[in-house]
């Protein structure tokens, strides 16, 4: 039985023809054509991943070949937890066109959880973009990285498993900082039986 089931929203951006698309029908579908259609229109997909009994909902949300426009990009990342940019490792240009993306989501949005993706990496023959260059990348600007396969399915499933792991963590260290309040109010009204008066406003509990 769940412990909780949440839904949280992840928005997968990236230039166009780095794999996105195909990255979310893998997961989502377990399936991979090499004549991908473009979307038609924003579509999410419910993918729900199962980290210790609870369920996490990851609400991945795919453009439609508006990542051509970055001026409408705000628009699919708003109210987003995580961010996974795509890159094609045969392509240099997809991947300054993902730290590009990294520099502006930062910029312009509260997300605090990145993955750097680099996908195709079944081409691994005509890569361009070295695993030191992205992991040093990935390392310095404190982003999560991973290269995977749409094509054959390569570190699918392992991507979305730490996707909802992460956003898991985030919401177990909420929830413990508001046990410390909790805890320190218990704490509070207990001295208060022991009857000398003791007074907490919440807003001293909340800067403990
Ligand atoms: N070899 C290879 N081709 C891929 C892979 N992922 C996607 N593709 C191909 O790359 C092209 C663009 O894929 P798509 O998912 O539409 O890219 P998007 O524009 O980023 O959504 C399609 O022809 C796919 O078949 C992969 O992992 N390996
Ligand atoms: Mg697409």
């Amino acid at each position: 039985m769940d412990i909780y089931s949440l839904t949280s929203k992840v928005v997968i951006l990236g230039n166009t023809y780095v794999g996105k698309s195909c990255i979310v029908h893998r997961q989502s579908k377990n399936q991979f054509s090499i004549y991908s259609e473009p979307t038609i229109g924003a579509a999410y997909s419910n993918i729900p991943i199962n980290i210790n009994n609870n369920t996490v909902n990851l609400q991945v949300w795919d453009t439609a070949g508006q990542e051509r426009y970055k001026s409408l990009a705000p628009m699919y990342y708003r109210g987003a937890s995580v961010a996974l940019i795509v890159y094609d490792i045969t392509s240099r240009e997809s991947f300054e066109g993902a730290k590009s993306w990294i520099s502006e989501i930062k910029r312009t949005s509260n997300i605090n959880i990145f993955f750097l993706v680099g996908n195709k990496c079944d081409l691994y023959n005509t890569r361009t973009v070295t695993l030191q260059e992205a992991e040093s990348y990935s390392y310095t600007n404190n982003i999560y990285f991973i290269e995977t396969s749409a094509r054959s399915g390569y570190n699918i499933n392992n991507l979305f498993k730490i996707v909802a792991e992460k956003i898991s963590e985030n919401i177990d260290k909420d929830k413990k900082e508001n046990m410390k309040i909790d805890e320190f109010i218990l704490k509070d009204l207990k001295n208060k039986n022991n009857s000398k008066f003791t007074f907490c406003s919440i807003d001293f509990c909340s800067i403990i």
